[in-house]
């Protein structure tokens, strides 16, 4: 996480940023946002028909030249001769406020995507009296303007960070607001609840029922709701992220070559002699919208030297930091004391048992397997069974029939709160069991709905802010 504070942020400025992967690519984007873009716009780009920046509609595309040496009057006679110095054709987009993401005005030139022509019009930017953008500052512009709330600024980041179509549609479903609206829901139920306790503690006369079965019906509704959404809110973290999956299982069973079936290509080395692999290696997939980290382990079990001992010592690291297990056996050998063992380790984890080498005669008594297990029976080495695998892994993801509905993205911080809320909302469960003064519960609804509103960002929170901010990539 990058170090900033929110005071850093500073509103007022004209800020710019490359907005486009830094590297040789087709285009590269500079953003600059603020109350100085159009006049910034003006000193550097050069319409290819006369044209006024000042004049042009909001929201239109031109094309043109970046120059360098466009300077004011008095300073372009005295360099009368010179001839201005041409950047790089480009397209200007003018986007003037109220209808742009940050609110203000907005330009952005869209260069040939070289870094240095692309560094180049930044520092030209920079020179006008922009200043360079921190990490997601203009979306905080954008919260900042009232344009989305702090979900929706959340749901960005998912967006950006996305790997799977299956992610990218939801974080584009929160950024339209549905995340918020479920958050408004939930701040509307407890603020009737609040209402009502308030009530009840100012007119003891009229007798509210606050203590009734209805009231603690309510509350356990609202817990439920919020478990849901934290549950959708961990989801979405595995999505995001991508689920990790190591691939473990005796020496030589096919591991490597399962791991070059995932990928369909020769990643890893595969060989007839056992402790072929000797590190963990990582690589993406992508199995029906999950994006997936998988990893090829060295054997778990029988470590030779020094370099298999410390081979295992990894394997084991990220066995036990993985979301999945997928267990290989080789079908055409019978089942040892080991693999017994093995069968224990896996215990508490979710895991796919993988019989391979089914082109094989096959010898592994599949009875001994502990029932109720996912059992696949495949060969990598012929790539037969892949799509069982494929689908096996999809159904384990949303084994507990994920609520897409529920799934919302937060940052660690808002997680955090909403873990908050959710105390509160058990605190005045247990509350009502004991029967206690409505007060008790007035209170606990009170720290609910502040915590309610630092969620979504309409109570100021310079904490929530910063960790959100802190994990947006500058230029967004
Ligand atoms: N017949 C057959 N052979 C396979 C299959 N999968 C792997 N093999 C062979 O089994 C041997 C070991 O394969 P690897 O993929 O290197 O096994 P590993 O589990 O990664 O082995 P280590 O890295 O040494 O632990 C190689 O000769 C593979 O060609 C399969 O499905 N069928
Ligand atoms: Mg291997």
């Amino acid at each position: 996480m990058r170090e900033f504070k929110l005071k850093d942020y500073k509103l007022g400025d004209t800020i710019a940023a490359i907005a486009t992967f830094p590297g040789k690519s087709a285009l590269g984007i500079i953003k600059v946002s603020g109350p100085g873009a159009l006049v910034i716009g003006s000193k550097l780009f050069k319409f290819h028909k006369k044209k006024n920046i000042k004049s042009v509609k909001t929201h239109t595309l031109h094309y043109g030249w970046i120059v360098e040496g466009k300077e004011s009057k008095k300073q372009r006679t005295k360099t009368k001769g010179e001839k201005r110095k041409m950047i790089d054709e480009v397209l200007l987009s003018v986007m003037r406020k109220p209808s742009t993401y940050t609110k203000e005005d907005i330009i952005e030139i869209s260069s040939h995507g070289g870094i240095a022509v692309v560094n180049k019009i930044l520092e030209l930017v920079l020179k006008q009296g922009a200043r360079l953008a921190l990490p997601g500052e203009f979306t905080y512009r954008a919260l900042v303007g009232g344009r989305i709330d702090l979900l929706q600024a959340e749901s960005i980041r998912g967006i950006v960070d996305a790997k799977s179509e299956d992610v990218l549609a939801l974080a584009t479903s929160q950024l339209r607001g549905d995340a918020t609206l479920k958050v408004k829901r939930l701040k509307e139920e407890l603020k009737e609840l609040f209402i009502q306790s308030e009530s009840a503690i100012n007119f003891p006369e009229d007798e509210l029922d606050i203590s009734s079965l209805k009231l603690k019906k309510r509350i356990d509704s609202l817990i439920n709701k919020v478990g849901n959404l934290l549950e959708g809110s961990r989801e979405a973290e595995i999505l995001r992220e991508g689920l990790k999956c190591v691939i473990c299982g005796k020496a030589n069973v096919g591991k490597s070559t399962l791991f070059n079936c995932l990928l369909k290509e020769e990643r890893v080395i595969v060989s007839r002699s056992s402790g072929t692999t000797r590190d963990v290696i990582e690589e993406t997939i992508n199995i029906k919208g999950v994006s997936l980290r998988i990893y090829d382990t060295a054997g778990i079990l029988e470590p030779k030297d020094l370099i298999t001992k410390k081979a295992l010592k990894k394997t084991l690291k990220i066995f036990s930091e993985s979301d999945l297990v997928i267990l290989v056996f080789d079908g055409s050998r019978r089942l040892s004391e080991n693999d017994l063992f093995l069968f224990e380790k896996v215990k508490n984890k979710n895991v796919i048992f993988i019989i391979n080498k089914s082109d094989l005669i096959q010898r592994l008594d599949q009875g001994k397997i502990p029932k109720d297990q996912v059992i696949v029976k495949m060969s990598a080495l012929e790539g037969k069974g892949l799509g069982d695998l494929e689908e096996a892994v999809y159904r384990m993801v949303y084994k507990k029939g994920v609520d897409r509905e529920n799934i919302v993205f937060l940052s660690q911080h808002q997680r955090h709160i909403l873990q908050e809320v959710g105390s509160s909302l058990n605190q005045i469960r247990v509350f009502l069991e004991e029967s206690r003064p409505i007060d008790f519960i007035n209170i606990e609804l009170k720290i609910c709905l502040d915590n309610i509103g630092r969620l979504s960002g309409e109570v100021f929170s310079e904490e929530i802010l910063e960790s959100i901010f802190s994990n947006f990539c500058i230029g967004k």
